[in-house]
């Protein structure tokens, strides 16, 4: 029987996170919330509602506080947490069916997904999540449904073997890369999809250029060392090359720049590569194989994905002057695949 806490990463959230709590502890007996430097009463409500409650004093993000949480569970012996946000936008409804599939693969990660609500998601950050899943599905060497869902599993035993270097909200992303490219299985869980009236901390700019950086940074290493071996899907272990550079604040922004700024080399390098180290070296870039997604379709879905700066514009402007037209949504949907096979593969 697996000891299983609920851990709540909390930032002002004196509107909802009594609900959050008190919905938490009818499923769990032990609730943890991190108050990452709230200027509001959000300690003092999660409290009165039965959670623990863990101060951080200054704001750091979301990112440094599910950290803090996973070392106090794994402290405390639990074997798995399931991470709920704050602002409601979870239902505590769906925790007993991510126990039951906890029970059924203990080792793997689960990530709710919305992606079966699509009609419930604002259209921008839906849009968002199509194109970050192409690309961390690829890093992470399966299809995963959602990959920018906070509410989910995650077992302790991969959260030791991991190291998290980012903050904000690019460390969920990077425990996806680094969970899935170490062999771990990432399970979706469809999920209740709310989004009303809450209050967002996420910046729709800084916050997605920072995890498109951290993707687009991830990905070149990865295939790097898969062209070179045989076999190997899985690249990354604990204090790998990319946890060295993560650890090293500027140089992590220097590689990450030079990333960023070589994107557009990337595909037709490894198309080269590929080309030229296939006779020798039996399945290399294993992950791709896998995914059935070669570097002639990730070059065509990066080197298109740039026309949104004129799409999307187009799209505002015809929408503006009456004619109701989804460009960017078709645009996308033929652009990013889903992957081929993938889906529905380790979909519970
Ligand atoms: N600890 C901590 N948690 C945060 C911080 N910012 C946001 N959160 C929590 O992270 C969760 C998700 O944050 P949101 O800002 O709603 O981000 P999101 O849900 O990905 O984005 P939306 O879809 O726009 O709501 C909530 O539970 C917040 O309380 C922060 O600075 N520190
Ligand atoms: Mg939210």
């Amino acid at each position: 029987m697996s000891k299983i806490c609920v851990v709540i990463p909390a930032y002002n959230a004196t509107q909802t996170i009594r609900d959050v709590v008190k919905g938490s502890l009818q499923y769990v007996s032990d609730v943890i919330v991190a108050d990452d430097g709230s200027t509001d009463n959000t300690a003092d409500i999660a409290a009165e509602a039965g959670a623990r409650v863990m101060l951080i004093e200054k704001n750091f993000g979301k990112g440094n506080a599910l950290k803090a949480l996973f070392r106090k569970a794994i402290d405390e012996g639990y074997d798995a947490v399931i991470s709920v946000d704050a602002d409601g936008q979870h239902d505590p409804a769906d925790i007993p069916r991510f126990i039951e599939s906890h029970y059924n693969c203990p080792e793997s990660v689960i990530v709710g997904s919305r992606m079966h609500h699509i009609h419930k998601i604002p259209r921008g950050r839906y849009n968002s999540m199509h194109v970050a899943r192409f690309y961390v599905s690829l890093g992470a060497n399966q299809f995963i449904e959602d990959t920018q869902c906070g509410f989910r599993l995650y077992p302790l035993s991969t959260v030791k073997n991991i190291l998290l270097t980012t903050d904000r909200y690019v460390t969920e992303t990077e425990f996806l890369l680094k969970a899935g490219d170490s062999g771990a299985k990432i399970r979706s869980l469809e999920i209740e999809t709310i989004y009303s009236n809450n209050v967002s901390y996420f910046k729709p700019v800084t916050d997605i250029v920072a995890i498109s950086f951290y993707v687009i940074s991830y990905l070149p290493t990865k295939w790097f060392l898969e062209a070179i071996s045989s076999d190997r899907p899985n690249t990354y272990s604990r204090n790998n090359f990319r946890d060295l550079i993560g650890k090293n604040k500027i140089l992590d922004m220097a590689f990450e720049i030079f990333s960023v700024l070589t994107v557009f080399l990337v595909p037709p390098f490894f198309m080269i590569l590929r080309l030229l180290l296939s006779p020798f070296i039996k399945n290399n870039f294993a992950s791709t194989r896998k995914l059935h997604c070669g570097f002639f379709r990730i070059l065509i879905t990066t080197y298109l994905i740039p026309l949104l700066l004129i799409i999307a514009p187009v799209e505002k402007f015809l929408n503006t002057s009456g004619v109701k037209v989804k460009l960017v949504n078709r645009f996308l949907k033929y652009v990013v695949p889903s992957f081929p096979g993938g889906q529905g593969k380790y979909i519970l």
